[in-house]
Parts: structure tokens; sequence; C-alpha cells
């Protein structure tokens, strides 16, 4: 497909080459073009029109909610829930799955999202995203169960991002036909076509990780990182550089840019407190797992592949280690002893 082409002509091309297609999943996916243009829009004015700062509410992982994490959530579910292309919704911000309203047509898909992902950098002007993954609704099912949703990652029928940074970009993936980029034309309302079948460098000398947890890491972590940092004079030969956004949508779209490595690992901190990682498995691991993986990199919690686990709850957190082919399969090795 030709550079500039919409995301909408861009689906419906896709769409016909797929025999059987109703058009279903194009539609949704235009309802969720819409949810972040409108998200985009809101990210855009901030302080002009009071979106910024605390919600005075907790979600149900006990974090502060932003007064936009909670709006962004209500635009999703309003662009998603009355169009009949899903049979239910589950998302970060609600404690329980989201039953569409009784008389909102049902469709065959279910999808988890995260509405505003990375919020803590809302207040200071600092890149945000919406992160979202599809996967199919049981045949027949129109009031879906927790159940329904707790399905391997490998099993998404598309996973996406929508970075809102200088560019506003969607980054899209299905199974079938790889990565795409599309930036928002902010004058023509529509996101326009611009990196076609991403890929992802095998090789790298750039890590991402939050440095402040490093006396917690586990020891297979301390020895990557303490390698990296050893740079030319370590048994790497070669000098690395460090970054975190602490906004997990842009350091994703660097690694899709220019590769690298992106890791939230667990530690003992988290390991006291019971938790299995801080990044939440269903609508921030396994959709960024899809993505990567579909631009040839590779995603893991050290231990397994991530888009194999068979998840128990819908805000279940995993460790999350994914980029670059040879870095993430060192790193995996360093976890097998
Ligand atoms: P959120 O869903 O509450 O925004 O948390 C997820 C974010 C990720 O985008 C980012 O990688 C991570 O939390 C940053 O964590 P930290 O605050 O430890 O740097
Ligand atoms: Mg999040």
């Amino acid at each position: 497909m030709h550079i500039g082409t919409t995301l909408t002509n861009y689906i419906i091309e896709t769409q016909r080459q797929i025999q059987g297609a109703t058009g279903e999943f194009t539609g949704l996916l235009n309802d969720i073009a819409v949810a972040c243009k409108k998200i985009s829009g809101l990210v855009d004015k901030g302080d002009l029109i009071g979106v910024l700062g605390s919600a005075g509410s907790e979600n149900v992982q006990g974090e502060t909610q932003k007064k936009l994490d909670v709006i962004t959530n209500e635009v999703f579910l309003e662009a998603l829930a009355h169009n009949g292309h899903v049979a239910g919704l589950a998302s970060e911000e609600m404690d329980e799955i989201y039953e569409l309203p009784a008389d909102a047509p049902r469709g065959h898909y279910l999808v988890l999202f995260d509405p505003l992902d990375g919020s803590s950098n809302i207040d200071v002007n600092v890149s945000v995203g919406t992160i979202f993954s599809i996967i199919k609704a049981p045949e027949g099912v129109v009031r879906p169960t927790t159940e329904d949703f707790l399905k391997p990652g490998a099993q998404q029928c598309g996973a996406g991002y929508c970075l809102y940074g200088p560019s506003t970009m969607m980054v899209f993936a299905t199974a079938a036909r790889g990565v795409q980029m599309f930036t928002l034309d902010k004058d023509f309302g529509e996101f326009l076509l611009t990196h076609e079948d991403v890929k992802i460098p095998d090789d790298t000398s750039e890590f991402a990780i939050n440095a402040s947890n490093s006396r917690f890491w586990e020891e297979p972590v301390k020895r990557y990182v303490d390698e990296c940092l050893a740079g030319s004079e370590g048994p790497r030969g070669k000098d690395f550089n460090m970054r975190w956004i602490a906004s997990m949508v842009a350091e994703v779209h660097r690694i899709l840019t220019r590769g690298g490595v992106f890791m939230y690992p667990v530690d003992e901190k988290m390991k006291a407190k019971k938790l299995g990682g801080k990044l939440r498995l269903m609508y921030e691991a396994n959709p960024m797992s899809l993505i990567i993986e579909q631009a040839g990199g590779v995603s893991s919690t050290g231990r397994e592949r991530i888009l194999d686990m068979v998840p128990e709850d819908v805000h279940q957190r995993v460790p999350v280690i994914l980029g670059s082919r040879n870095e993430v399969e060192r790193i995996v090795g360093y976890h097998a002893g």
C-alpha cells in the first residue's frame, strides 16, 4: 500500500484481501481510531481545557487516577460500546469487565485497553499513549464473562498503540500483516500510513530500565545491566546508551524505530508484595509483545514467552523484557542459568 494512504483506506483494502471478511474488524479499528483522535485532541489542549491533574480517585490497582485517565476511559467506552463491533470491553481503569448497555448491538470482538498509559507523564507534558488488544469473543457469546477475556496473547487478532508525542502516531499489528505506522494529520483529521512493515534491528547498544530499582533486581538483570554499563572495557566490548521515559508506549516506539531493549523485570520488592511484575499482561504486555514479535523482536518475562502465558486475571502483572532479538535472547539466557 502506498505511503500516505489513510488508515481507513488501509483497513478497507486489507479487508478486501481476506476471504469472508464482514467488515466488522474494519469497523472496530475505525472506532478505535476515532477514540484515539479524540484523546489526541484532549492531550493537545491540556491545561487550556482543564483536563490535567489528579481525579482524586484510585483504580483497581490502588493507583491514583489522573483526570485524563478517567476521561479517556469514557472516550473509549463511548466510541466502542454502541457500534456492534464488540461483545465486551476491559480497561486498566475499570475494576470489572464492562458490560455493554442492554440495547447496544453485539459484535464478535473483545477489546482490552489502557486508555492513557504513562499518565504520570501527562502533567509534565511528556509523551503518553493508548494501548489496545483485540481478541475474538467465543462464538455466540453476547454477555462475555471475565473467563472469556482470559486468552493467551498469541490469540490476539490484532493489537496496537497510539502515541501522543510531538506527532500523534497509531501503530498497529496483526499476525497476518506485520506492523504498520500511521501519523495523524491534524489538519486533515486522518491517520496516514508513514511506515510499512516495520522491523526492529536484531542488535542494539541501547537499553531502558528504571535504574532506581537496581538494588531489588534479580541476578540475571543485574548481570546484564552491569555488563552494559562496563561498556567497551567490559565483556560486551562496546559502549551502551540508556533511556528511561517512564512511558512504555514511547519506549516501545523508540525500539521499533531504532532498536533497543526495554525491561520492567520482577524484583525482590515486588515479590515481597506478592506482585508478579509492574506492567499489566492483558492490556500492556500482550499487545506490545504482538507488535514487537511481528516486527522481528522478542518479548519475554525472562523465563517464558509473554504471548504464551495463560492469564489468570484481567489485571494480572507480569515482568516484561522486550526488544531487539539478540539482546533479549541474551537476557533470557542469563535467566536460564
Ligand atoms: P501506568 O499504566 O499506571 O501509566 O503505568 C505504566 C507505566 C509504563 O508506561 C512505564 O513503563 C512505567 O509505568 C513507568 O514506571 P516507573 O514509574 O517505575 O518509571
Ligand atoms: Mg498503563
